[in-house]
């Protein structure tokens, strides 16, 4: 299997994140996609291709073009302001701040400017980011190519993740929605249904609403409930699409320490509908924080279960263009998603392969 990975995700490189009011590490490091890349390299099965670029039109369509234009010139505009070393707003725009005022004007300020597009504390903007976010998405639409040209798998090392930023904001540690943009470019350059599958333990709220209105793009996500879990205000199970995208959303919210086994059965709920569901290529957004040691999420996922997950997932007898999101515990991340890519592939986990600094239960 080939995948997909550009180093220009290192240039998105910012240390602190507000979480809770509080400063924090940022859990969204550059290590992540090393350990990733680190972990492919090490299996002979895998082989690492480099992205070719696909220009801004791709996200336009997606995305409002003036937050596209906006995230270009975000950080440039920021330093006209402050001298602070990266950007996060302070001041959000709130839906009930101009309720019954009519449409509200982009801010004159670059503070202000932040807190229109940017919608939490825990993404900020660094010198790099825009480029690093291009850069994403280029590895996704890439990843995207190898299998409209007959690779029935891909995999595209995405970093920054994507799957929190609707049409006109980002958060989430995303900026451009690479998920999205690959399902928007398939259903256009195929002419059929697009299915997703997201399996990051956050609700994908960007790819929803995206896609809410739409008949052509199946979204479907299994995630931590957001009565308790981030992003809160969107995922719940009554999310079923509107208008021409009436049913075409399935969201399946799941409890505190969700193991391996109530994982599997909700993932074939899932799997079911996309199998009902027309098109023969599913988007995978693949995030790890399903797994029991990840820093800011409560599932209890094994290193096994990605294994067998990936298994069901190519079950389905569709393409695969897989997009990687969150997961953030490190030390484990390369060999759960290698873990999972070769289930994926039928091949057998290969427990004893990999990096030798990681343990794990027996596999399947
Ligand atoms: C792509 C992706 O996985 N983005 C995740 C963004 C989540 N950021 C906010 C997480 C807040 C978690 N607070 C829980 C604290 C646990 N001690
Ligand atoms: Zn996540």
């Amino acid at each position: 299997m080939h995948f997909v990975y550009s180093p220009k995700h290192l240039l998105h490189n910012p240390d602190t994140e507000i979480q809770e009011g509080v400063p924090l590490p940022m859990f969204e490091v550059p290590q992540r996609a090393e350990r990733i890349r680190q972990a492919l390299e090490a299996d002979d099965g895998f082989e690492l291709a480099l992205p070719t670029e696909h220009g801004v039109a791709p996200i336009d369509a997606v995305h409002d073009p003036a937050m596209v234009r906006y995230l270009e010139t975000a950080w440039r505009d920021w330093r006209t302001m402050s001298t602070n070393p990266q950007a996060v707003p302070d001041t959000i725009l709130h839906p009930a701040l101009r309720e019954g005022m009519g449409p509200v004007r982009q801010p004159a300020s670059p503070l202000g400017r932040l807190g229109y597009w940017c919608f939490e504390t825990m993404t900020p903007i660094v010198p790099g980011t825009y480029d690093a976010a291009r850069a994403a998405v280029d590895v996704a639409l890439t990843t995207s190519d190898l299998v409209l040209a007959g690779e029935s798998t891909a995999y595209g090392l995405c970093r920054p993740p994507g799957h929190h930023s609707p049409h006109s904001a980002f958060g989430g540690y995303c900026f451009f929605n690479c998920a999205a943009v690959v399902a928007e470019d398939l259903v256009r350059s195929t002419q059929e249904p697009v299915a997703i599958l997201d399996v990051d333990y956050h609700h994908g709220n960007g790819t929803q609403q995206i896609f809410y209105g739409r008949a052509d793009v199946l979204y479907v996500s299994l995630h931590g409930d957001p009565d308790r879990a981030y992003p809160y205000f969107a995922g719940h199970a009554d999310e079923t699409g509107a208008g021409a995208g009436a049913g075409a959303n399935l969201n399946i919210p799941l409890a505190s320490g969700c193991d391996d086994a109530s994982y599997l059965a909700a993932l074939d709920r899932g799997l079911e509908r996309i199998s009902a569901f027309g098109g023969t290529i599913v988007v995978v957004s693949l995030g790890l924080d399903t797994y029991g040691q990840d820093p800011i999420a409560d599932f209890a996922l094994t290193s096994s279960a990605y294994w067998e997950i990936g298994r069901r997932v190519a079950s389905l007898g569709r393409r695969l263009v897989i997009i990687q999101e969150g997961g953030y515990f490190v030390p484990h991340l390369g060999e759960n998603v290698r873990r999972w890519l070769r289930g994926v592939e039928g091949r057998t986990p290969d427990i004893s392969g990999g990096q030798p600094t990681n343990r794990w239960p027996a596999g399947p």
